[in-house]
């Protein structure tokens, strides 16, 4: 995980749970603040700013912690861009997966599956 984490403190002053379990439906917080109405009534503008990523593409957004997790959440990997996410901890190829970004966990090279468009990720990348 990136090192910039920032959390949701619930009322409790001890709890600090991952800004995506915030209004994730499932209470993280002992008295269930996480999903109050407070934070959850109006999607995203209701969630405390801070932790949430405005995508670029200004037509979506997703949690702080969502960004640089290879995954593509903006849906057009502008959360994984190069600029967002200077270091790949996996292996970095052009995906022919749109839901994967150039960036692809190291757990997938070598797994029989092609991920990279070059074939990179069976021929060349290594897991270790
Ligand atoms: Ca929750
Ligand atoms: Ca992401």
């Amino acid at each position: 995980m990136a090192s910039k984490q920032l959390g949701f403190l619930c009322d409790d002053r001890t709890t600090c749970i991952p800004p995506s379990l915030l209004c994730n439906r499932k209470l993280d917080c002992s008295h269930g603040e996480d999903e109050s109405k407070a934070y959850c009534g109006q999607i995203p503008s209701s969630l405390p700013q801070n932790l949430i990523f405005k995508c670029p593409n200004r037509k979506t957004w997703t949690y702080i912690d969502k960004v640089c997790d290879m995954r593509n959440d903006c849906g057009d990997c502008s959360d994984e861009s190069g600029l967002q996410c200077s270091t790949c901890s996996g292996w970095r190829c052009n995906t022919v997966f749109f839901a994967d970004c150039d960036c692809i966990p190291k757990a997938r090279c070598k797994d029989g599956i092609q991920d990279c468009a070059d074939w990179s990720d069976e021929n060349m990348c290594t897991e270790d």
